[in-house]
């Protein structure tokens, strides 16, 4: 097993992030390895840790002084065993092979767990979307989509939104591949509800985030009612979480960016929440300005990640990381476990540190990973396909029940998977394990390609 991890690393150099995802998984599938020789004969692991195919290009647009400005651009097509690539697109300047590598392979395994039809793919840019006009996004945008216009397709590539990109984004990057195609057609999900796109999915991850603890405290006969919550982030996922732990009766009390975090002890209600919305959807601000208008709440710069960051050590009960990846390292978990919180939802894409992990499960705390908490977002992305397929439009009453059922089967599978292991209540090794079967088992019937 130690080999497979090792060539990871000697094949990927320089490639932090991708080798920390890669060995999280590689250990917890090693006990399905040891039972099964089919999937140690037909090399999956090693396969699903290969790119399918990875494109790179480069993306040139004017700024508003007139000058050239180059980017780069990726798409990292994963894996396609059980359906068309699929998962989002990220503008960050951070963003290298090494983080695009790291989400897709996760989103193989995540889009496994809704159990629709859909490979694994994530792109991005090194694009910094903060302080830009809306020309220049709509110039980079358009730019960048015209590349990726001739690998995706409905049934082969559909990208989304993730960090950086949301409904503007989408919106340009789908205008300029319905110009150069001719064609209106559902090659991105998270479109505009009027021209393509589902009711419910600009809500669906951070809704899905908390359906999911609801399920996970529904095991010790808990609910999310009366619980306070320490949230990070004030993007999508973030704001959506907060609006459902209020709708179930739940005190969320912090917000974050990465300048900083306010912490609202009071608690973030429904008119804050449509305060932050404003302030980080349409005036694009930073999160330190909810003070100017609630001057109850308190803001802290946050210091650079190797630090312990006081939002972890708040008090109270549930805590929901939303921001980004390694946002929550060893000491942040262990402030965690001594102010008695009792689960850790993640609604980002790995935000606990391998070492935070370790320190929470160890601890017997709740523990849902975003490979299975946050997949209600790509899961409504599914619905959103299958209703361009038929051409037509579901109520949010219908899409949210189907997400609601969606996040419940992953609970279940993730539990099961995790028992009939021995892994009881280890929910990060139960999604690992049953996405990786049902990759594999589809791998190994489609054969050597
Ligand atoms: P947004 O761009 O809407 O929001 C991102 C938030 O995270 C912002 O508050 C941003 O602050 C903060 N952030 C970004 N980078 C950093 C950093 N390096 N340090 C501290 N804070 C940071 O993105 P989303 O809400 O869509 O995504 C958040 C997370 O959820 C990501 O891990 C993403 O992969 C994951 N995710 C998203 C899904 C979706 O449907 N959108 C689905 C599943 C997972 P600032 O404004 O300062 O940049
Ligand atoms: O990480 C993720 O699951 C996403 N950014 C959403 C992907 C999608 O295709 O909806």
């Amino acid at each position: 097993m130690l080999d497979i991890l090792a060539l990871t690393k000697e094949r990927n150099p320089g490639e932090p992030e991708f080798h920390q995802a890669a060995e999280e998984v590689i250990a917890s599938v090693k006990p399905v390895l040891d039972k099964h020789e089919k999937y140690r004969k037909h090399k999956v692991i090693e396969r699903m840790l290969e790119p399918e195919r990875m494109i790179s290009f480069r993306v040139t647009w004017l700024d508003d002084n007139g000058e050239v400005q180059i980017n780069r651009g990726y798409r990292v097509q994963m894996n396609s065993a059980i359906g068309p690539y699929k998962g989002g697109i990220r503008f960050h300047p951070s963003v290298y092979p090494g983080i695009l590598k790291f989400l897709a392979f996760e989103q193989t395994f995540k889009n496994a767990l809704t159990g629709l039809p859909m490979g694994g793919g994530k792109g991005g840019s090194d694009f910094n979307p903060k302080g830009k006009s809306d020309r220049e996004v709509m110039h980079f945008c358009q730019n960048f989509f015209t590349e990726l216009t001739r690998h995706v397709g409905r049934r082969t590539d559909v990208p989304a939104g993730d960090i950086g990109v949301g409904g503007r984004e989408i919106g340009y990057m789908y205008g300029i591949h319905k110009k150069l195609t001719n064609e209106h057609t559902g090659i991105l999900t998270g479109k505009g509800v009027g021209w393509g796109g589902s009711l419910m999915r600009t809500e669906a991850t951070g809704y899905g985030l908390i359906y999911f603890a609801q399920n996970m405290l529904g095991t010790r006969n808990d609910s999310m009612e009366g619980k306070t919550c320490v949230v990070s982030g004030s993007g999508n996922v973030a704001q959506h979480a907060i609006e459902k732990i209020v709708q179930l009766g739940g005190k969320p009390v912090s917000v974050s960016d990465s300048s900083g975090f306010i912490y609202d002890e009071e608690g973030i209600d429904k008119d804050k929440l449509a305060y932050i919305k404003d302030l980080k959807n349409y005036r694009r601000g930073r999160i330190r300005e909810y003070i100017e208008k609630y001057p109850g709440a308190s803001y802290m710069e946050t210091k650079s990640a190797a630090e312990s960051n006081p939002l972890w050590d708040i008090k109270a009960d549930c805590a929901f990381p939303c921001a980004t990846q390694n946002e929550l390292n060893e000491k942040d978990a262990q402030n965690l476990v001594n102010n008695g919180i009792m689960l850790v939802g993640e609604g980002a894409n790995m935000p606990l540190t391998a070492d935070a992990m370790h320190v929470v499960i160890s601890n017997g705390l709740l523990y849902s990973p975003g490979k299975a908490s946050n997949a209600g977002g790509v899961a409504t992305s599914g619905i959103e396909m299958m209703q361009n397929y038929i051409g037509n439009y579901w109520t949010a009453g219908e899409v949210d029940k189907r997400l609601q059922g969606i996040m419940k089967n992953i609970h279940q599978n993730c539990l099961e998977a995790a028992e009939s292991h021995g892994l009881d209540g280890n929910y990060a090794a139960g999604a690992n394990i049953a996405g990786f079967i049902k990759v594999a088992d589809a791998m190994i019937d489609q054969g050597i390609v």
